[in-house]
């Protein structure tokens, strides 16, 4: 007879018996994988100004199996750079991604061993972050993503963390998972795949100190599981295109969180195919983050001890220049309304080359009336971020930011990314997530 309140425990301990085959996987078949050429492509080929952006395009590809072993070198070159970089300081989420990617697979001429160095950095990262909630209002130097993903490196690289501390922060209802009241499906995804990690690694530890949270953990991996699904569109999207992969990858490892009739993952998947030839994924970030789950896999099949495999002979690799982007600048100019608004709004028309991003049009309003139209922005792996207008400063103790929009509606790309049109009313919005 097992005692009632051991229930929970043993269902748990049943559930991380389930064989991984039972996962609902929808990857796209071998036959299929000229489809992913462009994506491919687009992450070889970039050039890389930031150590971030590669470390997103290695763990990407490394889980894939997709390169060669120059390619890999010349990728981590870059990303080893800019963690041993003194000045530039990472914030914990990007070393967190730095030492998935590093350590993504075991090489056998590693040209980087200080992972116990990295992961001791990241433990201190992750502590400045919980510091930083309890004395500013909960909220931490960056975000929930970022802390999902330190959990994440943590919990793959034999890092020390608080299960408890995760236990109580990864509450669902914590407002950190939700910009503007809006359920962030790349941040609960993320958090999924963390607080898996975390299960699958403590559930057959004998310490019976851990049989609370664990329970705990597991009710909130089925929270935001519900609360993922619940952001499911018509066409299968899953939050909008830039969520879906990291979405699919939660849905992917928690199979036994939901019954199979409330997700369509082929659906999902053919329209993120669909999406593909219409540039899409430009952005090598983009790219790197739908990759891994058209081909069946999560951020957790990383494996510090096997070794790295390369199947490169599978994919069509091109040297040349991603075809697909933005269209080609032409000469003809458009116009476009621009604006400041914090309580009052500041506007300007600017006339800038067809074929021009929100960033083209901030820099002409600001060589047009340098006052009023001042900015600053910094490089982060979705492109630049902008920080400041007019000297006002985005800060996240304050959940302030610099929100970008269109005819009044908030934009799902960045200002170096998103193409304006004709007679468009941008505008640059001083706001509170
Ligand atoms: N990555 C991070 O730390 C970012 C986490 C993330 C959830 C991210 C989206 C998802 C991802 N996969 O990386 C995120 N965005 C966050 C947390 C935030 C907030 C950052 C605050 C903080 N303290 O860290 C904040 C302020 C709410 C935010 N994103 C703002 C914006 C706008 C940026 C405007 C600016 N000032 O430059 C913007 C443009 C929305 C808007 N209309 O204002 C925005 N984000 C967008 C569009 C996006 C998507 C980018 C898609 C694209 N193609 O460019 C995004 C993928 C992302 C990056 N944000 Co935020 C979300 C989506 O659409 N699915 C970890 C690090 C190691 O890389």
């Amino acid at each position: 007879m097992i005692p009632s309140h051991q229930l929970p425990l043993v269902g748990l301990l049943l559930f991380s018996l389930i064989p991984r085959q039972q996962c609902e996987i929808c990857e796209i078949s071998r036959e299929n994988y000229t489809a992913l050429n462009p994506l491919i492509n687009t992450m070889i080929n970039s050039k890389y100004s930031k150590g971030i952006q590669a470390a997103n395009v290695l763990l990407s590809l490394r889980l894939g199996g997709i390169l060669n072993q120059t390619q890999e070198q010349k990728l981590m070159r870059q990303i080893v750079r800019s963690v041993e970089n003194k000045e530039s300081s990472l914030t914990s989420g990007q070393l967190a991604l730095s030492i998935l990617a590093l350590g993504a697979c075991k090489r056998p001429d590693e040209m980087f061993k200080n992972y116990s160095d990295l992961v001791k950095q990241l433990e201190n990262k992750f502590q400045e972050e919980i510091k930083n909630m309890e004395e500013h209002d909960d909220n931490p130097l960056t975000n929930y993503y970022q802390l999902s993903l330190d959990v994440l490196a943590l919990c793959l690289f034999s890092g020390n963390y608080s299960i408890s501390i995760v236990a109580t922060k990864f509450n669902p209802e914590n407002k950190n998972y939700y910009f503007h009241g809006q359920f962030s499906v790349d941040t609960g995804a993320m958090a999924v795949l963390a607080l898996t990690c975390v299960m699958r690694d403590k559930t057959n530890s004998q310490n019976i100190m851990y049989k609370q949270d664990l329970e705990i953990i597991g009710g909130h991996i089925g929270s935001l599981i519900r609360k993922i699904l619940s952001q499911k569109k018509e066409d299968g999207l899953i939050g909008n295109i830039y969520s879906t992969g990291e979405a699919m990858q939660a849905l992917f490892v928690s199979s036994h969180y939901y019954k199979k009739s409330q997700w369509d993952c082929q659906k999902t998947r053919n329209k993120v195919l669909e999406e593909i030839p219409k540039g899409v994924f430009r952005m090598p970030t983009a790219a790197a983050q739908i990759l891994p789950a058209l081909l069946g896999k999560t951020y957790l099949d990383v494996n510090k001890d096997s070794p790295c495999v390369y199947k490169s002979g599978a994919f069509n690799l091109s040297t040349q220049e991603p075809t697909s982007g933005p269209p080609a600048v032409s000469h003809p100019q458009i116009q476009v309304n621009y604006s400041v608004v914090i309580n009052t709004t500041y506007n300007i028309v600017v006339s800038v080359a067809n074929g021009s991003v929100f960033l083209d049009v901030m820099e002409k309003a600001q060589k047009e009336n340098a006052t009023l139209f001042s900015f600053t922005a910094e490089e982060s792996s979705w492109g630049p971020y902008i920080t400041t207008v007019q000297g006002i400063k985005a800060n996240s103790n304050e959940r302030t930011y610099w929100a970008l929009l269109s005819n009044g509606k908030p934009l799902s790309q960045g200002a170096g990314s998103y193409v304006v049109h004709a007679g468009e009313n941008l505008e640059v919005r001083w706001s509170k997530y």
